[in-house]
């Protein structure tokens, strides 16, 4: 059997019912045959088995007060996978739907993802089980504090540097930065995604959804198109969905449906987003809303039903597997072109084969939202150098490192013999400067 083929084997074995685990590593590793085949070396000081096994996995109890004074008890992790070029870096999530295979799939990712930014940061994730939804500010203060009252002691500027993800934001940054300082009385960039006012940068916020539509931008003007009239379906309503839909109307595109856990919206006017940012940001209410507050859309129960609606664009920015072979197929038979990941492995292994045979330009996640881990370098770089940059430096920054990761994807998939295959581009682009960098730091 060959070497990949084995290397999975065994991790399936050694990680049973880790589906979202199993499912990263086979797109991934399937990905790297090329550049494997290419260095016997690999195989003779076990590089993938290190590559696919955390450095650390550290979980803990959480436990907070709900304000009824129930005593509630989560479970918190904290996946330090790979350090080779730099401090562990990624997001925090909390989402009833976390487990550890979850986080696993998500500190995998990042690794190759991290990489391709070109910045020197390693792979890590976290979060919990805990759901913010539907809780008070005092509640999600509380599960903070006791989140952090752990994790600070694994954490630090130049070791492991968490922010956001699904159901972590600026509140619950700030909740957990405050938490950070009170215990170790240091001010310094342990956290992204922080406020302005504490050290945070411009176009955090806004990097990931706008790092999305620069990176297909650049895909759309390489075939000689662009947004301009373009049709798009943005799955999600939260921050990375919110900041796709501003970028991509800012470039002439026509945004018709977005959606939370619920339901889709449709408005064939095309969204309004300042009525989305409204209820979601502001009110943190349900996208139903928007229905009962803009003449002329419509509200839809249930998720699938958004990838029947025809589209030239779609932009999956919700959650992993929301786009499955059925799906991917309906948004082919009406013509979709380009398929940008917002989120992370939102498209499974069978509908990432429909778009790849239908011809469809299909740009993968740990390309296309980068923009976010991206700008969260750039404040990382800030902090250490108590530096301020303005929102159109920080921007362009952003857009140029977008841009040089569809470059670098683009050339390494026709370098291998595999043009246009951005999944295997992607994956192989990543993983070069990561197993350079193990190879030269020896067996650790
Ligand atoms: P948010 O919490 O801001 O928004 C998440 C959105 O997705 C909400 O609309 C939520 O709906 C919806 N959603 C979550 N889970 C499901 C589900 N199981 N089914 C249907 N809809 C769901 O998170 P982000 O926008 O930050 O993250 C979205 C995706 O982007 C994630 O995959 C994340 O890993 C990825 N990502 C985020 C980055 C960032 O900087 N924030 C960077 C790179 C990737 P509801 O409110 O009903 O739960
Ligand atoms: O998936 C991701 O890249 C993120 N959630 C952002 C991570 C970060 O450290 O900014």
């Amino acid at each position: 059997m060959e070497y990949i083929e084995r290397v999975l084997e065994a991790l399936k074995r050694k990680n049973p019912g880790e589906s979202e685990f199993q499912q990263a590593a086979e797109e991934i590793l399937t990905g790297l045959k090329p550049i494997v085949e290419r260095h016997p070396e690999y195989e003779k000081t076990a590089l993938l088995e290190r590559f696919t096994e955390p450095e650390r996995v550290i979980m803990f109890r959480v436990p907070w007060t709900d304000d009824h004074g129930n005593v509630c008890v989560n479970r918190g992790y904290r996946v330090q996978f790979n350090s080779a070029i730099g401090p562990y870096k990624g997001g925090l999530r909390f989402h009833p739907s976390v487990n550890l295979s979850v986080i696993k799939f998500l500190g995998l990712e990042q690794i190759l993802k991290n990489s391709l930014t070109g910045l020197p940061i390693g792979g890590g994730k976290g979060g919990s089980d805990f759901d913010p939804k539907g809780k008070s500010d005092g509640e999600v203060m509380r599960f903070c504090q006791s989140f952090m009252s752990e994790l600070y002691r694994h954490i630090g500027q130049d070791t492991d540097v968490p922010a956001g993800d699904i159901g972590v934001g600026g509140r619950e940054i700030g909740y957990l930065f405050g938490q950070y300082k009170k215990l170790t009385g240091l001010h310094v960039g342990v956290l992204t995604g922080r406020g302005l006012s504490y050290g945070g940068s411009l176009v955090r916020t806004e990097a990931t959804g706008y790092g999305l539509v620069y990176l297909t931008a650049k895909a759309l003007e390489r075939r000689g198109d662009s947004f301009e009239g373009k049709t798009v379906v943005i799955s999600g309503s939260g921050n990375v969905a919110i900041y796709a839909c501003e970028k991509a109307q800012s470039l002439g595109a026509k945004v018709v449906a977005m959606y939370d856990s619920n339901g889709y919206i449709y408005d064939g006017e095309g969204i309004r987003l300042d009525v989305v940012k409204q209820i979601k940001e502001k009110e943190r209410a349900r996208i139903s809303e928007y229905a009962a507050r803009v003449k002329g859309a419509v509200y839809c129960e249930g998720c699938k039903g958004i990838w029947q609606i025809p589209c030239d664009i779609a932009l999956p920015c919700a959650t992993q597997n929301e786009i499955d072979e059925n799906d991917a197929a309906a948004l082919v038979k009406n013509g979709v072109k380009y398929v940008g990941e917002g989120a992370n492995m939102p498209t499974t292994l069978a509908g990432i084969s429909v778009f790849q045979n239908a011809g469809v330009v299909f740009l993968p996640a740990k390309a296309a939202n980068a923009g976010g881990v991206a700008t969260s370098a750039l404040e990382m770089a800030q902090s250490s150098g108590r530096m301020f940059w303005s929102f159109a430096e920080v921007d362009a920054k952003l857009k140029a490192i977008m841009e040089n990761i569809y470059e670098q994807m683009d050339a390494t998939a026709e370098s291998y013999g595999c043009a246009g295959n951005y999944v295997a581009g992607a994956n192989i682009a990543g993983f070069e400067k990561v197993a350079e960098a193990m190879m030269a730091q020896g067996i650790v």
